[in-house]
């Protein structure tokens, strides 16, 4: 059957892929040479674009390949999913070893546009640095009556499940799949890390429910996975023990993975959240999380398939009274140790920071201290500490510093990962992603995972280039005026200097700044008359600072050496400390929250003077989306200087109102 691009149901927003995004191809006389499923998914791009624009697409070279303007072309010699690109004599031409080259290839034409149909240039070869580029869907199928149907989903529903049923809606998922290729995003996991019962059940009774996300995701060189419960033998009526020593439980597992590859032959493989947050997992056996970890690679090594087991393992029950034990330090101390032990496909997927997705963190030591394993660094496009989508925070910043961070001086993050993984932010919203803007941060994450160390900048201008094509300067301008600074922006009125949290409790929206002060998670900033801020020093804190190698744990260690944006993260600091900045912590924490506050006020402004350059729906959005971050954002700044100008007694330097 001829492949068809998929049709968007009404109403929902084409994001960066609107038909005018293909005006330069569309327009063009195209030849693809080649078969195989892929090669189909280019033709059948190909035709759509040319159908609107006027070009033409043939599948054989009638009179050679001159009479065209854009080749296509199978040709040995390419690494799989690498292509070249160049253009002579009139014609660009795309070469590749296969379809998953030449899909990226064709939307690395689309996004050139005219410029790739001008002049000559030498055949370039791109690849992508990161092999796996993943994302990661929170997604329960049936609704959580606390967490509902997506975990900590700001974009509506599930795009996949609805009240515990899939909800078959095979045309919207190969859009979504068809957008996640374009940025080039070729791994996708369906269900929520948290496995409750209903989910369970994915791995055996409905595989089926999987295999018909696989088939549309397969359709753009998507592979898909699936998030498994460690208890899974037990809860799905297997042996009565998941001790992954134990024969029997081998077995099961062994089972279980050949019929998932029945379904679905190049099934990704498993995603694990072992002993972290209640989930179950190889401690009750008194068994490492390398028994763990090893026991599903075995199951999945005959397939080619790879375990993702999570590093976020942490004492969700922490006595807040306890001034020893450190949340941050956890994910180090549990698998540091284990270096080496992992089997080849095993992949540990270790969040970005110790903590947990704040708006600034360290990068976790993890990442630099296991040189023998192979590892997956994971950030969070959903919003839940940056705004719940209800905020603009263009995250491209955040991630491209901890993909350029060199946790041993030589080698970044982006280099050191086999991995890069984002949980997703869509959902079925109209606009997918709850907040239009919000979508730049998807994008952004694939393009940063294909190439960590490209410029988020540069990400944004395609970004905006892609979804508002002809767009006039003034609203290039004004998108980059509002995306730009962003996430520094919600830091300033959030809680900067790596301070975290502050958040109210449960849902992680708008401020509380001892909301978890005195809780059992591990998450707290010790302000008190004096100061604030978390002593994570080896000399008289917690011990986390000696985590690093030695040239960043020499720089953590002290207060003077210490990067501002991680002066509390590292040290309790008295309010009069002077940072490296020259203001005093308190004036630090004044200045920031008015700062952000009229920073957002400006960002409306810009805003409110695009209307008329965009889709009249879409601009209402953002408008009214903007009332409630600057609300939000008046509420943190007039809750956190209350509270510290309470605690401290000391008045803002330059007299503004503080409640
Ligand atoms: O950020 C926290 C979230 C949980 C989430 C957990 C995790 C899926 O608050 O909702 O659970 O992280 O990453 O496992």
């Amino acid at each position: 059957m001829p492949f068809t691009v998929p049709v968007l149901p009404e109403g929902v927003d084409p994001a960066w892929l609107p038909p005018g995004a293909f005006r330069a191809v569309g327009s063009r006389r195209t030849l693809i040479q080649g078969s195989g499923p892929l090669v189909e998914t280019v033709h059948g791009e190909a035709a759509w674009a040319c159908a609107r624009f006027g070009g033409g697409v043939d599948r054989a070279a009638g009179s050679g390949t001159s009479a065209y303007d854009l080749v296509f072309r199978v040709e040995q010699g390419y690494r799989d999913e690498e292509f070249a690109c160049g253009r002579s004599g009139g014609t660009t031409v795309v070469t590749a070893s296969g379809g998953r080259g030449l899909l990226y290839g064709l939307f690395h034409v689309v996004r050139l546009g005219e410029d790739a149909f001008h002049g000559e240039r030498p055949a370039e070869v791109h690849r992508p640095a990161v092999a796996l580029r993943m994302l990661d869907h929170w997604d329960n199928v049936a609704v959580h009556p606390v967490m509902g149907q997506v975990e900590r989903g700001y974009a509506g529903g599930s795009l996949f499940w609805r009240d515990g049923r899939a909800r078959g809606e095979s045309e919207r998922v190969r859009a979504y799949a068809r957008l996640l290729a374009a940025c080039g995003i070729n791994a996708v996991a369906v269900n929520n890390v948290n496995v409750h019962e209903t989910e369970a059940h994915l791995l055996t009774d409905r595989i089926g429910d999987v295999a018909a996300l696989a088939e549309q995701f397969r359709a753009y060189g998507i592979r898909t996975h699936l998030s498994v419960t460690f208890a899974a033998p037990v809860v799905l009526g297997g042996p009565a023990t998941a001790d992954p020593l134990d024969a029997g439980v081998r077995g099961w597992w062994a089972e279980a993975t050949a019929r998932v590859y029945e379904s679905i032959p190049d099934f990704g493989g498993y995603v694990v959240k072992a002993d972290s947050e209640g989930q179950p997992g190889p401690f009750a056996y008194g068994r490492s999380h390398a028994d763990g970890a090893n026991m599903l690679a075995a199951a999945l090594e005959p397939y080619g398939g790879t375990v993702h087991w999570r590093a976020f393992v942490y004492d969700h029950r922490q006595d807040w009274r306890d001034r020893s034990t450190d949340r941050a330090r956890a994910a180090y101390d549990h698998f540091a140790p284990l270096d080496g032990e992992f089997a080849a496909n095993a992949v540990l997927q270790v969040k970005h920071g110790p903590m947990d997705f704040q708006v600034r963190e360290p990068v976790s030591p993890v990442i630099g201290a296991m040189p023998r394993t192979r590892l997956a660094v994971e950030f969070q496009a959903t919003q839940e500490y940056t705004g719940q989508q209800r905020h603009v925070c263009w995250l491209g910043p955040m991630w491209s510093e901890v993909l350029r961070f060199r946790p041993d001086a030589e080698t970044a993050v982006g280099a050191l990962a086999d991995g890069l993984v984002a949980v997703s932010n869509a959902g079925d919203d109209p606009y997918w992603t709850g907040h239009p803007l919000a979508q730049a941060n998807l994008y952004t994450f694939g393009r940063l995972a294909w190439d960590p160390g490209a410029g988020p900048g540069d990400v944004l201008r395609e970004w905006i280039g892609l979804t508002h094509p002809d767009a006039p300067e003034r609203l290039v301008d004004g998108l980059h005026a509002v995306l730009d600074g962003s996430w520094r922006t919600y830091e300033k009125y959030t809680a900067p200097l790596g301070v975290g949290f502050m958040v109210q409790p449960g849902h992680h929206y708008g401020p509380s700044v001892d909301g978890y002060e005195y809780s059992p998670w591990g998450t707290y900033h010790f302000a008190d008359r004096d100061g604030v801020g978390v002593d994570r020093s080896a000399a008289t804190g917690t011990g986390y600072a000696a985590q690093y190698a030695k040239v960043w744990a020499e720089v953590y260690e002290s207060p003077d050496t210490c990067p501002d944006e991680l002066a509390l993260f590292f040290h309790h600091l008295p309010y009069g400390h002077v940072l490296r900045g020259g203001s005093t912590l308190i004036q630090h924490i004044y200045d920031t929250r008015f700062e952000g506050v009229a920073e957002v006020e400006a960002a409306r402004e810009v805003w409110g003077s695009l209307a008329g350059l965009m889709e009249p729906a879409r601009h209402a959005r953002v408008a009214e989306l903007y009332e409630e971050q600057l609300r939000s954002a008046r509420e943190w700044r007039d809750q956190v200087n209350s509270y510290f100008f309470r605690k401290s007694g000391v008045p803002d330097a330059r007299g503004r109102r503080i409640y």
